[in-house]
């Protein structure tokens, strides 16, 4: 659950973990991590420390910040006695002979034991330490330190499948032991005023138990108590940030106009983002999403770009316009330094659909990244009226993990060179374009599909499944006629198309690269069309869940 960049975070000054990447903005944060620090810093990580790279907004109860510092509290503490207790739980049934050791009332750096934590999100040990003594007039564990301190035969609580860990010290000088009878545990006996022994076990089911002391006649004399283990808590959730760009967020067509100058602006950054359910991925995006914002200018304009690198990116980042004609289209000017901000200008000579991306090495990471999207160069008067406009983009990510692995994915520069992408996604994630964002239309409306393919290794055989393009502008070009009637079109990596039909028939259409092992890899999109059954055209009844 938690990196080495969590383990003993407490009483550490923020940013300062050896080997862990850190953000511009923690590093120089300079925060000594404590309950108070950390309990503001997770109200609102962003007000704390502006610009960091925490991917959520905050946890805006007080229960959650408490039972996350108090988990971050334990593991801090718990590093040093660490070697000890994974020795124990290994046996949990035959725990070390006792060998004298002193009471832990607290652990080694200082903090209170974690008994206090509620063991609700995560399984941290329960840690306990008990006493024995003599409490009106009878033998008792007394326990040590936390919320059981100075209490008679105290209640211990667990969770099921947490390791509890009990130590034992004798503080009377008579013969005592531990025995949690329904957990299959049981500590040697201490002899002699101030042993003690450590017991280590898992609470393997839960309910209400007793632990007592197993030498003759002392539980009678009362040294017994209760051990209550909770049902197992839930699985935490991860919390995940959508990137994924919806397939309707461009803007309107220019239509007629001269040509001027247009302003366009494009910030890099980097962010952890959903990647598929219960996945993340750290993406590298252009305004931070995937693909980048669909940038609309007019053939003669001139285009003042200003590209600017968040002050909190651990890279340079820069931008290759294909619409550009001049050195690196344009990454040749515009290698930007985390913080920093480059400009230039261009002129779009030429009109189509171009693919934009970042040029930085290695390049094929920038791009498999998230850094890329798509910029439409109208021709003089724009382009033929249509009912609805869409952006799709295809691209490849290179996991460490397998597909469908959860938790945060570590990009693979071995696969990327391989060429053996584990995920093929539309607008950058698993489910961005069918579960998350679908396209809708009706039956009877006109559908343009921007479609580009940032790679970047894979040239993609886009098809809509139910549909046959009326117009096709092959590879993004508007210079000629387009063709007509295309079932498939194929669109190399650093290439689009646009693609046009009308809807005739209600249904599901689903959009594929018509490779189709890639589907099982996440490559799906759904286009969703309401209206009137068009029995004249497709006649029958489709079964659930069966598309159209
Ligand atoms: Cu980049």
């Amino acid at each position: 659950m938690v990196g080495p960049s969590l383990a003993g975070v407490v009483g550490r000054k923020s940013g300062t973990e050896p080997g862990y990447s850190y953000s511009q903005a923690m590093k120089q944060a300079n925060l000594v991590w404590d309950a108070k620090t950390l309990g503001v810093y997770l109200t609102d990580p962003q007000k704390v420390v502006p610009g960091n790279k925490m991917p959520f907004p905050g946890l805006k109860s007080a229960h959650d910040r408490d039972d996350v510092i108090a988990y971050l509290t334990s593991i801090s503490g718990a590093a040093k006695s660490q070697a000890t207790a994974q020795q124990n739980a290994a046996t949990p049934a035959q725990p070390p002979p006792a060998a004298p050791k002193p009471p832990q009332g607290t652990t080694a750096n200082g903090t209170p034991p974690a008994q206090n934590a509620p063991a609700v999100t995560y399984l941290p040990d329960a840690r306990y330490t008990l006493r024995t003594g003599i409490a009106d007039g009878r033998m008792v564990y007394i326990g040590v330190g936390g919320s059981i301190d100075s209490k008679v035969n105290p209640m211990l609580t667990a969770a099921d499948g947490q390791v509890v860990q009990v130590t034992l010290v004798n503080g009377e000088g008579a013969t005592h032991d531990i025995v949690f009878p329904d957990q299959n545990a049981r500590s040697p006996r201490v002899t002699g005023k101030g042993a003690s022994t450590t017991l280590a076990f898992v609470a393997h089911k839960s309910g209400d138990f007793v632990y007592y002391c197993n030498v003759p006649g002392h539980r009678l004399a009362g040294m017994e108590g209760q051990l209550i283990v909770t049902p197992k808590p839930p699985t935490p959730t991860v919390v995940e940030a959508d990137i994924s760009r919806a397939p309707d967020d461009l803007p309107p067509p220019i239509g007629k106009r001269e040509p001027q100058t247009v302003r366009v602006d494009l910030l890099a950054v980097e962010v952890e983002g959903r990647l598929a359910e219960g996945t993340t991925f750290g993406y590298w995006t252009f305004n931070g999403r995937v693909p980048g914002p669909f940038l609309r200018v007019r053939v003669g304009d001139t285009v003042d770009i200003h590209l600017k690198n968040s002050a909190d990116s651990s890279m340079i980042h820069s931008v290759d316009f294909h619409a550009v004609t001049g050195p690196g289209g344009g990454a040749a000017v515009l290698q930007v330094e985390p913080g920093k901000e480059k400009s230039m200008t261009w002129k779009a000579l030429v009109p189509g659909l171009y693919v934009y991306h970042c040029a930085t090495p290695m390049v094929a990471e920038h791009i498999a990244n998230g850094m890329y999207g798509l910029i439409l160069v109208e021709p003089e008067g724009g382009l033929p009226p249509v009912d609805h406009e869409f952006y799709v983009m295809q691209g490849e990510l290179y996991t460490d993990q397998p597909f469908g692995q959860h938790g945060s994915q570590e990009f693979s520069v071995e696969k990327l060179l391989d060429e053996k992408p584990e995920y093929f996604v539309f607008n950058g994630s698993v489910g961005a374009i069918s579960k998350l964002h679908p396209l809708h239309a009706k039956v009877g409306d006109t559908v343009r599909i921007f479609f580009g393919d940032a790679g970047p290794n894979f040239t993609s055989s886009f098809h809509v499944i139910g549909e046959i393009f009326d117009k096709v502008h092959i590879f993004g070009g508007l210079e000629s006629p387009p063709l007509k009637g295309i079932q498939t079109v194929t669109v190399p990596p650093g290439g689009a198309v646009i693609t046009e039909f009308k809807l005739h028939v209600p249904g599901n259409y689903t959009l594929v690269d018509h490779a189709l092992s890639r589907a099982e890899r996440g490559l799906v999109g759904i286009l969703s069309v309401d209206g009137p059954p068009n029995a004249d055209i497709y006649n029958g009844t489709p079964m659930a869940g069966m598309g159209h």
